[in-house]
């Protein structure tokens, strides 16, 4: 719980450790409640350490302190330390020369429900320490640029432990008296102790190897609960791609003779990078075709990767200080987006990241929490773990990517990689060693590390028909973010090119340059700059900010017809796709006016036209096809309005989707006939798309109050033998009037309740739906008995959909669902402030809302803010969101 007034850090105040830690030797006699942990440590006064005689500060919380040694020989007493409730000070330890010190001490991993530290999590004991759940363990130097050499003893029941795992390589293990045995881990690699590891339980495991570029030979495990190794394959495999695609892109090899993956149901993220001995939530593991959807697959790809990439872009290079967090972040989403890239369909996953990056970054740029990717302080650093240090972290990394070239940027990484494997470095580091290695200058562009907010670009183009000139006239803006009220101007890469009056396209020339290119990068770097194209004997199409080159909103003057002119013919799959988004998304907008002021409502032909178009391809990449189906969501046209209205959104995209499925119901029926097949377990793009096209029309389709297509969802729920299928089938009866809902929801949860993460689903899809219903159900959600608020999972499944996924009913103009957040964030704070934290989230956009239901959401804020025992976590979102 937190103090009186929790106390911000700041980047400026860094400094480099006093001491430094070469070994660490631990011990750990394992019990739920009572775990003994004897820590040996090697230390030495850190030669660069600024101040004289400093005393020694290890971080630690919540631990019972049983004995102090120094050097192997000397009882500390308590006039020679002196303990807080965040630490303990020796004040006189050797100064001249190494030491050791010997720190024994209790902890309670049962009562660790804020699963960060060691905790229990279905008699499995684990860990979390990222980023700062190591001083819940013992007293340490609990900062990333503090980096030893691990060697870790595990102790423990024989039957309640039979697996003892820790980082590294097992060198030595043996039995005691008492039924207890032992097992000893060596790390031989230096790291931060944000990295440690330990996993104690009985857990089933599935073996695997890879072998290296070099030949050397890696032993893969994943652990599990018993019931589940039957779900592991598709992460074995996953595994191995990721190591391959390393090899091969980023010239990267593993470098332990090891690779263990444990994955557990009470997890407070996706998973955790420790080193030879990554930690996950089952969610992002745990696969089987009748479990698992066609996106789940993709994910659990995704996250082994992106963990698996941490081992060089995290662990052998870490952060200097949780300012750099994106230094290892966002490198590493930028990894994890391209490997998923190149294992799926590019154009779909790019237009997938965006969608995100839009819609949430882009609204956490916005509003109160808003900062830059590289962060200049924080009150609790678990709140930084955020989409823009992810997401828009990648996205940064990616315009060097764009900037230099694939080429120019791999010799950037190998320096980087080069310069300083083994060290704890700084973002500055990483954009020196892409400058030194292209010999560029990135200086303006660092301004993307330091400034936080969405710019704007504004785009006016002028065709000069005498001259055979187009000319792109480009402002930049960037509007004021907490703390920072003026930008100085983005070095921002922008894509472009040109498409004649048939759909071909035009050779691009910029004036004052050689060459002619299919497309070219337009760089801006001032307020306002113009580029001319020249040898235009006819006005182009514009296509621009292709492939999302930059993290930023567009704003360009295009009218209906130059948009479906675009969806038709830009070869850039994003910049197509963003086309038909731009004209629904015109088209939407229009008709909440109308909505708002009571008008009738008529949908522009045009759209119907397109789609029908769309409809009407022979597609090869079929995932596509139903990202051109796609509507921009609800949260995305929320984005986009000065004062939200959730309902008038609601209505005129609702009233579009259901005019479209009237219209072209024969072809959405023909195309879901044509792609319903019986594939389970295939998992190929063909097979994938088919279920995700089949699944799109019959999404539109059940708006009509239609019994064949009611029956049509029933039988595809009764009869899928795939995830995909079923969930997709049950979310349509769930979102829709349909008389079997009570039915088929009772049938899904008798089926499935042994497995938590179907149960999870189960409960989402009935949170997040739009039927008048819906909060009466949540409520009796949180009753059901296979609800809890110790599980985080089941809370992003229940509190998270609803608030997050349900605007229509989160945001009922009575209130309710606002003070039901706040309850549930009060009772969860408690338990996990962490995860409580998160769940915030949705009241903090309150200024984005009318008068009524501002004032409804400050009030649930200040409620929670003021609770006398609120965590700093809370703490820090809920009073930014209030200043
Ligand atoms: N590095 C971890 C995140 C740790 C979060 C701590 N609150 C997972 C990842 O990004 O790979
Ligand atoms: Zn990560």
């Amino acid at each position: 719980m937190r103090d009186a007034n929790p106390q911000a850090v700041y980047l400026k105040n860094y400094q480099v450790p006093d001491y430094l830690i070469h070994t660490v030797d631990l011990n750990f006699t394992l019990d739920e409640q009572q775990t003994r942990v004897i820590s040996r440590l090697s230390l030495i006064r850190n030669p660069a350490s600024l101040s004289s005689e400093a005393a020694l500060i290890l971080a630690g919380e919540n631990l019972k302190l049983i004995r102090i040694v120094l050097n192997d020989e000397q009882e500390l007493t308590e006039t020679d330390y002196h303990i807080t409730p965040e630490s303990l000070i020796i004040h006189d330890v050797p100064q001249q020369r190494a030491f050791t010190l010997t720190i024994e001490n209790e902890i309670n991993p049962k009562a660790n429900t804020a699963l960060e530290g060691l905790y229990l999590s279905n008699g499995m004991l684990c860990t979390q320490c990222e980023a700062e759940g190591f001083r819940k363990i013992t007293y340490f130097l609990d900062r990333p640029d503090v980096m030893a050499k691990f060697t870790t003893t595990l102790v423990g029941d024989k039957d309640r432990y039979p697996v003892l795992l820790s980082n590294g390589n097992k060198i030595a293990h043996g039995d005691d008296d008492n039924n207890q045995h032992w097992v000893t881990w060596e790390d031989p690699f230096s790291k931060p102790c944000y990295l440690f590891a330990l996993v104690a339980g009985q857990l089933d495991c599935l073996e695997g190897s890879f072998t290296t570029l070099s030949g050397r030979n890696v032993g893969l495990q994943i652990f599990v609960e018993q019931h589940d190794i039957d779900k592991c394959s598709h992460a074995m495999q996953s595994l191995k791609n990721a190591m391959a695609w390393d090899e091969q892109v980023y010239g990267r090899e593993y470098d332990l003779d090891l690779y263990m993956i444990v994955a557990v149901s009470h997890f407070n993220m996706g998973a955790m990078e420790n080193k030879g001995l990554n930690i996950f939530n089952t969610k992002f593991v745990l696969a089987r075709p009748d479990t698992a959807t066609d996106s789940d697959y993709e994910h659990i790809e995704g996250v082994i990767g992106h963990e698996y990439f941490h081992n060089w872009t995290g662990n052998r290079i870490t952060c200097r200080d949780w300012f750099q967090l994106s230094l290892k972040e966002g490198f590493t989403v930028f990894r994890d987006q391209e490997f998923t890239g190149d294992r799926t369909s590019k154009a779909v996953n790019r237009i997938e990241n965006v969608n995100m990056l839009r819609t949430r970054q882009f609204a956490e740029d916005a509003g109160p929490m808003a900062h830059p990717i590289r962060p200049d302080a924080y009150i609790e650093i678990n709140n930084f773990y955020t989409l823009t240090v992810y997401e828009k972290g990648a996205e940064v990394v990616r315009m060097i990517h764009t900037l230099l070239g694939a080429d120019g940027f791999r010799q950037g990484c190998d320096l980087y990689f080069q310069r300083h494997d083994g060290q704890a470095v700084t973002c500055d580091d990483f954009v020196s060693a892409m400058e030194a290695a292209n010999g560029i200058d990135l200086s303006q562009f660092r301004r993307w590390y330091a400034q936080a907010g969405t710019p704007i670009i504004h785009v006016e183009q002028n065709y000069n028909a005498k001259d055979q000139t187009l000319t792109l006239t480009i402002k930049q803006s960037c509007p004021p973010t907490p703390g920072q009220a003026v930008k100085e101007p983005f070095h921002i890469p922008i894509t472009a090119g040109l498409i004649d009056n048939s759909g071909n396209p035009v050779k691009c020339t910029l004036q004052g340059q050689n060459g002619a290119n299919d497309e070219v990068i337009l760089q801006l770097t001032a307020a306002e700059q113009a580029f001319t194209f020249t040898g235009l004997a006819e006005k182009p199409a514009v296509s621009i900010l292709r492939n999302f080159s930059a993290p930023v909103k567009l704003a360009m003057e295009r009218s209906l017809d130059e948009l479906a002119f675009l969806l038709s013919y830009d070869s850039d799959t994003f910049s197509r796709w963003e086309a038909g988004q731009l004209l629904s998304g015109q088209i939407i907008t229009g008709l909440i006016a109308d909505v708002q002021q009571n008008r009738p409502l008529q949908l522009a032909p045009i759209i119907i036209t397109a789609f029908k178009q769309v409809l009407s391809q022979s597609w090869d990449d079929l995932s596509y096809c139903s990202l051109l189906l796609g509507l921009p969501s609800e949260s995305y046209l929320a984005e986009q309005m000065q004062v939200v209205d959730v309902e008038a959104i609601h209505t005129a995209r609702e009233f579009v989707v259901c005019t479209l499925a009237e219209q072209l119901q024969i072809e959405l029926e023909t195309l879901y006939l044509d792609n319903h097949r019986d594939e389970s377990g295939q998992f190929d793009a063909g097979a994938i798309g088919r279920r995700r096209i089949k699944n799109v029309c019959l999404s539109f389709l059940s708006r009509l109050d239609d019994e064949k297509i009611q029956q049509w969802s029933e039988q595809q729920f009764s009869t899928a033998n795939n995830m995909t299928d079923q969930i997709a089938a049950l979310a349509n009866i769930v979102n829709h009037p349909h008389p079997a809902k009570q039915e088929c929801l009772t049938q899904f949860y008798q089926k499935w309740q042994q497995e938590a993460l179907v149960i999870d689903k189960w409960f989402a899809i009935q949170a997040s739906s739009p039927m008048p219903d819906a909060f009466a159900t949540v409520i009796s959600l949180t009753r059901h008995p296979a609800f809890n608020l110790s599980t985080p999972n089941r809370v992003r499944a229940v509190i998270g959909s609803f608030s997050q996924a349900n605007p229509l009913h989160f945001h009922t103009i009575n209130g309710q669902g606002y003070e039901f957040l706040a309850n549930h964030v009060i009772a969860l704070d408690i338990l996990n402030p962490q995860v409580a934290s998160r769940m915030l989230g949705p009241l903090t956009s309150w200024r984005r809302f009318d008068e009524t239901r501002q004032h409804l959401m400050k009030t649930q804020l200040e409620r929670v803010m003021n609770c006398p025992a609120i965590s700093k976590d809370v703490y820090e979102v809920a009073s930014k969101s209030l200043m």
